[in-house]
Formats: C-alpha cells, structure tokens, sequence
C-alpha cells in the first residue's frame, strides 16, 4: 500500500484535473498516450498506436474508446519548460469516448475535473460531438484549453499550401469561439446564472496569444503554443520581446521582412503571407514535404539546424521516413511537455474553484430562500472553496465502474511512478520516494505496448465473478478519506431543506431512500489499467472509491455530515434502446439476474427494469452501448448464455386536436360520501409550441416553484414565517433574484398564451396548475375553474373546501402522464384543463382520509383523465434519430434511398467540396427503422461512410384510429396509419395488453388487385 509521503508533499496548488474532450476520433487517446509517456506508461515509439486507456478487448478491436478512464500522473516542471521555480505537478487525466453512445462517460469526467482539453482534427473541423463538449465543459464552468489536432494531415494527406494550412486551423478556432460565443448569448438572454463568467469573458474564448491553444500533432508527438514559436524565433528577430512577437503571432496584419528581420504591418493590404504562415505553416509544411512526401534525406540537417536542435535527434536509425519526421518534430516540441505546461499554467488548480462554480455545484439558488439552512450552505460553500484535508468530507462520485480485484495493485512492484529527473533539484526525501516507486518503468513502457497489452487485456476477459469489485470514479473537493471511514452517500434527491425541518431527524433518515450509509472499504489512485491501492486521499484528487455493495445509484455525494448540500447530478442522456433479455437454460435465470444487477452498478448508463411479464428489459443508449454490455455480462457478470430479443423502443402519446372551435370533454361525477358528489370536467388538447418552449426553457425554476407548493412544506415554511397560510409564491420566496426570474416568468406565459389561438388566448399565468412530472415529456395541468384559483404560483385558499382535492388531481394527471390509455407509454405534449370542479352536498372532512374511499376518487378521477385524453384524437409519437453521413456523388442517391425506405428523411444534403463532389448528408430515421442502419450504409460506401446515430427528438407518426375519410387518403397517410397501428399492437403484446385486430384492411381493392 502507498504512503501517501509524495502526495504530501505536493500542495493541490499543484494538481491539475483535467478531462480530454472531443468529437469521436479527433484523437483523444493519442493525446492522452502522449502525456502517459511522461511517466512511461507507453513509450514515446508508440505514442498513437498504444491506445493505452483504450484497454477492453472491445476497443482495441474497434478502434473507438468506450468508457472514461482517469490515470494519475506526476511530472516536474522546469525553468526551461516555462515556469518560475522548478515545480512537481500532478495530473489526474480522464480520457472520454467520442462516440455519441457514450455520452454518459463524459458527463461523468467533465463534473471530477477542473479543466478540459477540446481536441478537434484540423481535417474534419467542427463536429456535432465536439460542440456536445464544448457545451458540457461550459455548462460546467469548465476553463478549457483547445489543441488543433492532425496539422501533419493538412499536408500530408491534404498536400495544402501553407496559406490554406493557416486557413483550416483558423476555421477551427473560429468555429469553436463562434459556438462559445453563442452559448454565451444565450446565458445572457436567460440571465439565470451569475454573472461572474461575463466579467472574466476573456478568458472563455480560445485565443492562440493567450497560450491556451495548442497546434499539434498527437500522432507524431509534436504540439506547440504560440508562445513557443516566438521563444524560438526571439533570436532571429530584431526589435520584439517575447510577449509583442506572441502577439503578432496572431495578428493577421504582421508580416516579417526577411531583409532586415523586422516585423512589419501591412500583410492585408499587400496580400502577403502573415506572419503565422511564413513562421509556422511553412516550417511545418517544409519538414512534412522535404521528409515525408519526397522522402529527401540530403535537406533534414539543414531542417535540424534551423529548428534550433543542439542535439541532432536519432532519426537515422529510423528507415520509415515519416518516422524519421516524427522524431525530429517530437525533439522539437515534444506535445507531452507542452501540454503539461498548458495545462498547469492556463487551467486552474482545484484551489481556484470559481465562487460560480460552487453555486452551481451545490445549486445554491435552491436553497436561498432558507434562513435556518444559511449557516450551514455557508459552512459548505467554504469547505469546497477551503479544499482543505482538514475540512468536512465532501466528495463528488461521478459514475461507478467493475474492475477485476486482482488487477489493483497492492504492492509497488506493480506501479509506475516518473522517472527522477538527473537535473531536477527535489529534496532527499521526494527522490528516494521517486527510485523506490520507479521499479522497472522503463521496461514496463516498452511491455505495455506489446506483449504486456495482450496479457492484460487476457486477465481482463477471464474475469471471475467473484474477483469483480465496484469502484466509483470520485472527486474529493474537501477533507480526507480512508478505508474504514464511514460516510453518508446522498443521492441527488436528498432533499437538506425537508430534513432541516423534519422534527425526527432519526425517523426522517429511516423513511428516506436518498440517505445511505457506507463504510469506505478501499481507496484506490487510478492508473488507466491498474489501479494503486492507498490508505488515505485528499481533497483535491480524483480517485477510486469502493465500498458500494448492493447500492446503485448514477451518481452521489458522500459525506461526513449530514448537513451537506448534495451536489446537483448532470442531466445525462437516458437510455433509448430496450432488449428483453433472458437465459437460454432456466437454470441460469438467477446467475443472469445477479450479472444484470452488477451490469447495473457498473454502468450508470444502463437501466434494468423487471416487466409484469416477468421478463428483464436491459435498457441502453445505443447498438454499440448495448453490444458493450453483453460483452461485460457474457466475460464479466453473468458468465452464462442468454438471448436478446430485438430493440423494443418507448414511444410517447400524444393528443391532435380535430376541430379547433370544438372542445370535447369527459365529465364525472364521483361520490365523494353519502351526501356528497364531486363534479368535474375536463378536456385534453395539444400543447401549443410556444408554451412547451416557455416550460422547457425555466424548467429548473418550474419544478422549484412546485417542490414549494406541496402542502406539506408550505405548511412548514408558514410555520416557520408567520402563521400566513395563503402565501403566494412571491412571498415564500424572500430571494429578490428568484421572486424577479418569477415575474419574467409570468411575463413569458402571458405572452406565449396570448399568441396562441382560439381557447388558448384567454388564459393566463394563474390558469397554469401543474407541470407534469416527466422532465422530457412536457404536459400541463390548467385551471379553467372560474370560481376556484388553484395554480402553481399561489397556494389555494384554505377557506375553499376544494384544497383537499389538490392532490388527487394531481397525483391523477401525474398517473395519467406516466401511462397513456392507448399504449401505456409516457404522454407528451399534451394539455388538460379542467373546466368544472364542483361539489355538491355537505362534505364530510375526514372523507378524503379513509383510504378506500381516497382510492376511489383518484382511481375515478384517472379514469377521467383518460377518457379526456381519448375523446381528443389520440395519437402516438415515436423516437427519431439523426445522423451525418458523408459520401461522394455516386453514394448520395444509394444514402437517399436507404433513408426512405427506412420511412426517414434527408434534411439536408451540403456539398463539402466543389472539385471533389464530397457531401454531407444530415438525415433523420425513426429509431424503430434503425436496425442495421450503420452497417447497410457502411456496405453502400464500400465502408467509406461511418454513421453514427443520435437521438434527436420525438416525431408524430400518425393518427389511430385514423381520421375520417383516411382510407382515401394519400398512400403516405395510409402508411403512416398502420405502421401507428402496427407500433401500438407491438408495443400492448409486449405488456400483456389486449390487442386489436392487426390485420388492418385500407385499400380492400388495391390489396385484392395485388394478390391476382
Ligand atoms: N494523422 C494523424 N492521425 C492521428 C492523429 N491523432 C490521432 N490519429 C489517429 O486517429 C485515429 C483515432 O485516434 P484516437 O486517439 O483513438 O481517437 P479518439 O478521439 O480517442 O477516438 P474515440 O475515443 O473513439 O472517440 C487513430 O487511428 C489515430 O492513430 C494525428 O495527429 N495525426
Ligand atoms: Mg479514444
């Protein structure tokens, strides 16, 4: 077990933690070999090749990454390297996958570190994922740092000219500070987050001058800053300091005149190469030429020479030219070292934790409101500012994954740790730490790249069950952890504010399932493949955390007190794609479930749910997702063979409205008591767009608002202000920024109703009554009652002697919400109103109370629900997904046909390059169509084109029953008719539900016609 003396020594002014994010194979994990090789993990030969954190068989094999994998390394950096006094740094790197299955991955790194690296291949550019990045690293208040990857392809692959090798690198860095800059707008325009980040809005765009863009090549290990190239070139350049030659760099208008080595303005006008282009394109461009593609041996000294390298680098031994290229460019600028210095010197240390950053952690607008609570969200707030060892425990887990126990490595002969530098100036201690830890690491940097990959990636696949340990990939922001320790895990619904105010903490900690209580069983330093076992970790660090038996949960808090804000989970993609999975031998059945369960702990991106059938659905986000899975069930967790059905996908429903000036709706009258009858009616409509926008937009401050409206707390928060019982909104909330956000609020329903047509224009912000629970499905609840003002911004008036209904109606809409009547799928999009609510006779209060009778109503009161909902044209809605493929002219019209056939459609077909008739095609498909739909287009391009498809959003498929005088109708309505039918009596026979006859006769003649 590691003493934790070298980490001791290192003060978390010092560490950087840091995630790699791009676009799938920008080159992520070629970047993060690179910096492996500062510790020899992978040896500088095979830098690119190694794929060190790529290390399931599954990914080797695939070329792609699958999950996040978080490695701790330690280097020192020198004077010469750019820092003012030598300086030991640690840095906690967490690789992330591209593809869009994975996406969950990401979130998981993004929350743990400090910084991110966006990596984008100069050749591809801006990519749908890498903007998905972007918004995640900023939505994070993540610094980030921008690496322009693949420049070696602009002119080896490309053969561009200097000039138009300038003009690619400048789209990139233009198309992502364009992308920055409008999700700035758009913070700006919501104006719900602080306003900290416009003060520093310098620092949110990438600017080459600054230092935090790296132009790079990770598979020739190469990567400078700006601020290298003006070092280099100080000498040779009259007139310049280091700081005014970066600069220019990166100004536009600067050319240098070789005659008098000076630099001079005017390259615009004069249509001259910048001075970007003559200093950096053309080296570049030279070298790759000269060495690459002439393969000229008699220029490379002259090339040494002029790169400035005293020491001539040992490309003679290298007959591969572009490996001889390699190993000069890498002597020149070697990337592991530039970008240790970039990310020590442009991100912050988790010292330098933003007060923003804090507030949207602990989402300290929730709480603002508390009086009681403000001491204690003080006392958290400062704790994750102090970053103190001494502090209260707050950790951040931010997903969990399997390892196999015999692959942590429990003693040091296991473990690589730097290699101790001859010329680095560390004290006694640190170096005989640093021999002691380097057992054998350099014969371990060349193992791991042949022999040793296979031999592990073997261990990996002969895992026994019972060797399989939960790990949960965790950021310490404060305190100190050890094995043994026990901590509170609170999930993200732990609510700090009902437990302050519950009166038996004992019993409140009883009753709620958000609150658990663990015992630390080990810790670990992660270290990409293996993982160190340690007796103690400190805020600062990401680490392993074990010790989860039997818990699942995606993501928690854990914490040494109770009186912890619990910090806010990332809204994560949700699994799309169902598959029934069942044993071939009954006899396995509990094995399977037992290796479904562990799948589950695993992997925060999987769902399990036991059907009425009896049948287990294994949910995932995608075919490469699910194919992961089986894989870890089948070597992994369940170790014996099982089926899967085809993808089941969960469609919505939905209601159309007919005939506008019509409003159709369902009434009732249920016996409340003897004497006593409750009167209601209610009608289902489509929910306009611009009120699911409105919802959608401050969705956040809706389901705050509702949280506070639930009897039960509102009657505490009276108690707790001054006996006022019917309190609106305004006056719960005492913080002047909510109550404000509330009136914009209001402003915005107003608006949006009124521009709506017909029964719509007549309502107003009062009318709105719930929110349905769903956060994806918005439905609404309104209030039409004319004599009864229920509605989220005000509580109802306790002299009504409806209030009591409140719930029930509620809890009925919710029930309704959840499972619609033609399928029992999730509605969406829909709207009910309430237009009557009426009781006649006395009402005997403790009716409501007797359960019997309290099941009635809500039972009779879901009925009505839905039968509104089926009176109003009730429609289903399916899962779309949307993908880019990029094709030549002769596979566009194959792509488009293949689209069709699959019902989906081309939204957009853009011609990349004139000369070269390259398109991108932007397509949509239904996800129920998606079968095999990568691999048909793979087959069409000759394996050219390699889509990857993403859920895009919910569509209509069409009306059932359909709409009057359809069997006339168009084909197209026909279709879309029986594949809703088709869909409903797919989706009821997997639930057990009646069927009606499939067999769907429209066309009776046609279909006769086509028989002869
Ligand atoms: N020419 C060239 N190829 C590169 C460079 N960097 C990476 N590659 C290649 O690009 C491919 C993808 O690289 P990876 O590092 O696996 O990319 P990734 O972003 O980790 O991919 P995912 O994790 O699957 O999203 C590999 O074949 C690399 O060898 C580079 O700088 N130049
Ligand atoms: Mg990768």
């Amino acid at each position: 077990m590691e003493s934790a003396s070298y980490r001791d020594q290192i003060t978390p002014e010092n560490i950087r933690n840091v995630c790699i994010l791009a676009h799938v194979d920008h080159g992520k994990t070629s970047v993060a070999d690179s910096l492996l090789s500062l510790n020899g993990l992978v040896s500088k030969r095979n830098v690119g090749s190694t794929r060190f954190l790529d290390d399931r068989q599954d990914e080797q094999l695939r070329g792609i990454t699958m999950k996040s994998s978080a490695v701790f390394l330690t280097d020192v950096l020198t004077k010469q390297e750019g820092v003012e006094d030598t300086t030991p740094v640690i840095l906690n790197l967490v690789d992330t996958p591209g593809h869009i299955d994975f996406s969950t991955e990401v979130t998981a790194a993004v929350r743990i570190c400090d910084g991110a690296i966006i990596v984008v291949d100069v050749v591809e550019g801006v990519c749908s994922q890498t903007k998905e990045a972007i918004k995640q690293a900023y939505d994070e208040k993540l610094r980030m740092i921008l690496l322009v990857n693949k420049i070696d392809r602009l002119v080896v692959d490309l053969r561009q000219e200097p000039k138009d090798m300038f003009n690619s690198i400048l789209l990139v860095i233009e198309d992502c500070n364009a992308y920055l800059a409008s999700l700035y707008h758009l913070d700006l325009s919501t104006q719900e987050s602080s306003n900290e980040i416009f003060n520093e809005k310098p620092d949110l765009f990438f600017a080459p001058e600054t230092g935090n863009v790296i132009f790079a090549s990770a598979i020739d290990g190469w990567g400078f800053t700006l601020r290298h190239i003006a070092q280099m070139y100080l000498k040779v350049i009259n007139g310049e300091d280091e700081d005014s030659l970066t600069k220019k760099l990166w100004d536009f208008d600067c050319f240098v005149s070789f005659k008098d080595k000076q630099i001079k303005r005017g390259a615009i006008l004069m249509n001259k190469a910048n001075l970007f282009v003559q200093l950096v394109t053309s080296t570049l461009h030279h070298v790759y030429t000269n060495i690459v593609i002439n393969r000229d041996v008699s220029n490379i000294e002259m090339i040494i020479k002029k790169l400035d390298l005293k020491t001539i680098p040992s490309y003679g031994l290298h007959n591969d030219f572009r490996m001889k290229a390699r190993t000069i460019l890498e002597a020149w600028k070697p990337l592991c070292k530039v970008l240790l210095l970039q990310c020590y010197l442009s991100l912050p240390s988790p010292l330098h934790i933003s007060n923003e950053r804090i507030d949207y952690l602990i989402n300290s607008e929730h709480y603002s409101s508390s009086i009681e609570l403000n001491k204690h969200i003080e006392n958290n707030k400062l704790a994750l500012k102090k970053c103190s060892p001494d502090g209260p425990v707050i950790a951040y887990m931010s997903k969990t994954f399997a390892v196999n126990k015999n692959l942590s490595c429990k003693n040091n002969n296991r473990t690589v740790y730097p290699k101790p530098r001859s010329e680095i100036n560390l004290n006694k201690d640190k170096q005989n730490f640093l021999k002691t830890e380097n057992i054998g690491a350099d014969e371990k940097a060349e193992e791991s790249d042949g022999s040793k990959t296979e031999q592990v990636l073997t261990e990996l696949s002969l895992i026994e069950k019972d060797d399989v340990e939960i790990i949960a990939l965790s950021r310490i922001f404060s305190g100190q952890i050890r094995p043994g320790q026990e901590l509170y895990l609170l999930n993200s619904t732990f609510d700090l504010i009902e437990y302050s105010l519950s009166e038996n903490k004992e019993d409140y900690l009883k009753k709620c399932d958000s609150v658990k209580k663990i015992t630390v069983t080990s810790l670990y330093l992660l270290l990409g493949r293996e993982y160190r076992l340690v007796n103690c970790i400190s805020a600062g660090y990401v680490c392993g955390i074990a010790g989860l038996k039997d818990v699942i949960c995606r993501t928690a808090t854990l914490c040494s007190a109770l009186y912890t804000t619990p910090i806010i989970e990332q809204s994560a993609m949700e699994p799309i794609v169902c598959n029934v999975i069942s044993p071939v031998h009954a006899k396995h059945l509990s094995q399977l479930r037992e290796g479904l369960f562990l799948l589950q702990q695993s992997d925060s991106c999987v769902k399990v749910i036991l059907n009425e059938a009896g049948e287990f659905l294994l949910l995932t986000a995608g075919d490469v997702h699910l194919e992961k899975c089986l894989e870890d069930l089948r070597r992994k967790f369940a170790l014996v063979e099982f089926t899967i059905s085809p993808p089941i996908y969960s469609l919505r429903e939905t209601v159309s409205q007919e005939n506008e000036n019509e409003t159709v709706f369902s009434s009732s009258s249920i016996n409340l008591s003897e004497t006593c009858i409750l009167g209601i009616k209610i009608t289902a409509l489509p929910l306009p767009q611009q009120i699911i926008e409105v919802i959608k937009a401050h969705y956040a401050l809706l389901k705050m608002i509702q949280e506070h409206q639930m009897p039960s707390v509102v009657d505490i928060w009276a108690r707790c202000e001054s006996n006022d019982l019917h309190s609106s909104t305004d006056k719960i909330f005492k913080d002047e920024l909510i109550r404000t956000s509330i009136t914009r609020l209001k402003l915005r329903f107003n608006d949006a109703f009124s521009n709506c047509n017909n029964l719509w224009n007549n309502l107003r912000s009062e009318n709105i009554w719930r929110i349905g629970n769903i956060k994806n499905n918005i439905n609404l609840l309104i209030n039409c009652v004319s004599d009864y003002t229920c509605n989220i911004f005000n509580t109802p008036n306790e002299c009504d002697k409806r209030i009591f209904l409140d719930n029930f109606i509620v809890n009925a809409f919710n029930m309704c919400c959840n499972a619609g009547p033609v399928c029992e799928e999730p509605l969406m999009n829909c709207a009910f109103i309430i237009n009557t609510l009426h009781l006649s006779g006395d009402l005997d209060s403790s009716t409501s109370r007797r359960p019997e009778q309290a099941n009635h109503l809500i039972q009779s009161l879901y009925a009505c629900f839905r039968e509104a909902f089926l009176k109003q044209n009730p429609s289903l809605m399916e899962p779309i997904l949307a993908t880019n493929i990029q094709t030549d002219a002769q596979g566009l019209g194959k792509i488009y046909s293949e689209v069709h056939k699959r019902y989906g459609k081309v939204v957009e077909a853009l011609n990349l390059n004139e000369e070269r008739k390259v398109f991108t095609v932007k397509a949509q498909i239904p996800a129920v169509e998606s079968k095999e739909f990568a691999n048909d287009i793979r087959k069409i391009s000759s394996g050219g084109a390699n889509p990857s498809l993403q859920f895009s959003h919910y569509e209509l498929v069409g009306a059932d029953p359909p709409k009057p005088g359809a069997a006339e109708d168009s084909d197209e309505e026909v279709d879309n008719f029986v594949r809703a039918r088709k869909l409903k009596n797919l989706v009821r026979r997997r639930k057990g539900l009646a069927i009606e006859d499939d067999q769907v006769v429209v066309h009776a003649e046609k279909q006769r016609t086509l028989k002869k």
